[in-house]
């Protein structure tokens, strides 16, 4: 039951500012620029990004916003040259100018290559209820992507979205609003990109030229119009966005491994019989989820003592196999005096209220239950600590679901907390409607500072279902309840890529499908996919069929096998692109059209895809299919199983029975690879195996290394950044490669490596290594490689003849 959508005033009933009549300079730097109708507030933060407010009253109080990590205060200040003329007014700064006409006030944005977007008619506002609009102009051809979880294909333009985070119960293509909203516009023509980060909590709905190919349409029900403006490439514009709002934080390394899920494995000993399977038939895995059964009776941060009637011993044994758990958590707390949370709750006054007082009451697992207001700092404390308990009892991660937050009713209609519920907001005060969408991200907020607190020299690892702009700060995030079914893994692809060029670089899907039960193939295929998701999860709906890896058969085992073995394989290299989406906000799975933004190939481009620097991956999607289109971009690429070179800028076919994903390696990469763990943590990650792709010229490929678990992990002795560069010779020939360390001092435990040359035309007449000693070397002409092994604990310079 979707929200029902309020009545929208037609345009005429909104007002909009209509002449300026004043240009004034404001603080840090802004200018003010007056008009009939209110004021409008233009401030340069960096020569690539501005921040624009409009106010009715003409004034403009210290920016409220839950969103941003870096506020208005922290950026330093920058020079904007103000030219005015009698018809218009131009602020300049870096290559941007804002050109402000006068009669009416009217908005346009270019940069050096022309113009980005232009106003219809400014700001409006809807005097009797507060909504807001803003329509502006953008290049017909305009791509846009972002706003967080759609269930859409990559490119949203023509389509129209609403930001209100909701549970639709299981989801299918085009259902709208989801789980996760995000106010965040990725716009890109021409290979200019333009980023729009509107900061208002209240429910709003964006049109992207459903009527008129490139009118932007944003509407919402009310708050400020507060616009931040970025431009530059795709990565600069996402760059920006999330040094505004915030980046992840490094997870544990073993979040990067893979995770079995089930709603939901009960009792204690079929948990522990799941983990035993999984070692058994040496099949790799780091997590096991324990979903809603494990409390009693719905009650968070409880056990159910029939079905787990002794958690800290089934937890220890799991520890002993190399497993963690990670337990769900819900809001709502269940109402029930001899609950001992609900007891606190109440005495402490975390819950929220009507107007009157009155704690509001709303329908969860548990039955009736009351919500904690996470928007106040005090009950985000209280709520942290609660976790403590089950850290005791040796849980390692937490799952934070139901946080839009949803309510469960057998009513016909629409069921929400009520708007005028009120909320804290960090003192202020405000209501529900504003305060919506911001509840789950606060949620787990409170969650992953209360583990932070609770185990400083750790990293919390907390999963979300909801959130909104900088989410990413405090949790990963999964896309709910998709369903068993081939164009839910299309799907999957998909929405993973938007969220990732909506700041959320670390997500994935239920993997096999959450509702419904996937056939053998639809399973294995998917399985591929997740190998290469910033999150590897399986998950399924209580009362689904089994989708443990070895519930369809030997073959799909096998094919399980190999891509869990992959994927453990590659985690110093995804572990590499984790760090880069944590300083830079670069997402893990990257769309064509972010990488290749002005290959006109590449915008609608959205069934395959680029994981890290140097892999594209192109998943069968098809029921059936043994084989798929590619489009290569300029450049060189090697089949990743193979070893073939292709020359890129055309599409070619792929041969990709049911074991195979089709998977290419960038030509000039230096792919870190470990051996095959059970899990992490099983052994010392040795040899480091290091597959060079040859390419002419030089190439360099990052690896960031830690010890996977310590919270300080920014500090020196605890990480490191090489920098690999790789000499390409003549033809087929590899003339070095370097090893440079960039930052930190971490040594890891052990120093042997493997360098496996690919693309090689030639063996060597002879090897060279600087700073380590050479074991042996051996090339294959069938393959065309050479295999190096060594020892090189630091830099190193390993040179060809
Ligand atoms: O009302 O906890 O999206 O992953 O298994 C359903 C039970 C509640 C929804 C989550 C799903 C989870 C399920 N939850």
């Amino acid at each position: 039951l979707s929200p029902p959508e309020p009545p929208h005033p037609p345009l005429e009933a909104f007002s909009f500012p209509g002449d300026v009549t004043a240009v004034e300079a404001g603080e840090r730097g802004a200018i003010i620029i007056r008009a009939g109708g209110g004021a409008l507030r233009v401030l340069p933060l960096a020569p690539d990004l501005l921040q624009i407010r409009v106010s009715l009253t003409g004034v403009f109080p210290e920016a409220f916003s839950c969103s941003l990590e870096k506020p208005e205060s922290a950026w330093l200040p920058v020079e904007m040259s103000v030219r005015e003329s009698d018809s218009q007014i131009e602020l300049s700064i870096g290559r941007l100018t804002l050109v402000i006409e006068k009669s009416p006030c009217r908005l346009s944005l270019r940069d050096g290559d022309g113009l980005l977007f232009e106003e219809i008619e400014g700001v409006g506002h809807h005097a009797p209820d507060g909504q807001i609009v803003w329509r502006a102009a953008l290049d017909e051809d305009t791509a846009f992507y972002g706003l967080g979880e759609k269930a859409s294909r990559l490119n949203l333009a023509g389509q129209r979205f609403e930001l209100w985070n909701f549970d639709p119960g299981g989801y299918d293509r085009g259902d709208d609003p989801l789980y996760m909203s995000i106010p965040f516009l990725l716009a890109l023509s021409g290979g200019r990109a333009l980023g729009l980060f509107f900061d208002n909590p209240y429910r709003a709905w964006v049109d992207l030229g459903t009527e008129t190919p490139g009118l932007l349409e944003y509407r919402a029900v009310g708050g400020e119009f507060r616009l931040y403006l970025m431009t530059g490439t795709p990565a600069e514009v996402l760059e920006r966005y999330t040094e505004l709002t915030g980046r992840t934080k490094l997870p544990p390394l073993w979040a990067l491994g893979f995770h079995q899920s089930r709603w939901s494995y009960y009792p204690q000993d079929r948990v522990l019989e799941i983990a035993r399977e999984f070692r058994e038939r040496r099949l790799p895995c780091d997590v096991i989820h324990l979903d809603i059964h494990y409390m009693d009776d719905y009650r968070c941060f409880t056990w159910n003592r029939d079905r787990f009637p002794a958690p800290r011993e089934m937890l220890a044994d799991l520890r002993e196999k190399g497993f963690r758990a990670m337990a769900i958590i819900d809001p709502g707390i269940k109402v029930d005096d001899q609950y001992a949370v609900y007891r606190e709750g109440v005495r402490r006054d975390v819950f929220v209220k009507y107007p009157d007082g009155t704690r509001f009451t709303g329908p969860v697992w548990p039955g009736d239950c009351h919500f904690p207001d996470f928007t106040d700092p005090e009950v985000r404390a209280w709520w942290g600590e609660l976790y403590r308990g089950l850290l005791e009892d040796g849980l390692s991660a937490f799952w934070n679901d139901m946080n839009e937050p949803a309510l469960i009713t057998v009513r016909p209609e629409y069921a929400s907390v009520p708007d005028v519920v009120r909320h804290d907001a960090e003192g202020r005060g405000a209501d529900h409607a504003e305060m919506h969408n911001l509840y789950g991200m606060l949620m787990v907020r409170a969650s992953a500072e209360g583990l932070r607190r609770l185990q400083p020299d750790r990293r919390p690892l907390i999963l979300t279902r909801s959130g909104w702009a900088g989410v990413q700060r405090y949790a990963l995030h999964w896309t709910g309840d998709n369903a068993s079914t081939w164009d839910h893994l299309r799907l999957s692809i998909q929405m993973v890529l938007n969220l990732g060029l909506s700041g959320i670089p670390i997500t994935g899907p239920d993997v096999g499908g959450f509702t419904g039960g996937p056939g053998p193939e639809l399973y294995a295929r998917w399985m591929q996919v997740g190998a290469f998701m910033p999150f590897f999860r399986v998950h399924s709906m209580s009362g689904s069929p089994d989708q443990e890896p070895w519930a369809f058969g030997p073959e799909v085992e096998a094919i399980s096998r190999r891509y869990l073995e992959l994927r453990y394989r590659l985690l110093p290299y995804l572990y590499t692109a984790v760090w880069q989406a944590s300083r830079t906000g670069i997402p893990v799975a990257r769309a064509m059209s972010f990488v290749y933004p002005a290959d006109p190939h590449t915008p609608g481009l959205d069934t395959q895809y680029l994981f890290g620097d140097s892999f594209l991956v192109a998943p069968v999607l098809e029921q059936g299919a043994t084989s798929r289109p590619v489009y290569l971009p300029p450049g060189t690429w090697y089949d990743f199983w193979t070893g073939q070179q292709y020359h890129g800028g055309q599409t070619i076919s792929v041969a990709a029975p049911l074991e195979t994903l089709p998977l290419f390696v960038r030509a000039g990469s230096v792919i870190p690879l470990w051996p095959v763990q059970q899990h992490v943590g099983e052994k010392v990650p040795a040899p480091l195996t290091l597959a060079a792709y040859w390419a002419p010229g030089e190439h360099s490929s990052l690896l960031y290394e830690d010890d996977g678990l310590c919270a300080n992990y920014e500090s020196p002795e605890a990480h490191r950044l090489s920098r690999f560069v790789l000499r390409g010779g003549e033809e087929g020939t590899i003339g070095a490669l370097v090893r440079l360390i960039e930052q930190g001092e971490y040594q890891p435990p052990a120093s042997p490596a493997v360098l496996r040359l690919v693309g090689m035309s030639r063996p060597p007449s002879a090897i060279m290594l600087e700073g380590g000693t050479l074991i042996n070397w051996e090339y294959s002409p069938e393959t065309r490689s050479l295999q190096v092994e060594f020892d090189a604990p630091r830099e190193f310079t390993l040179s060809l003849r």
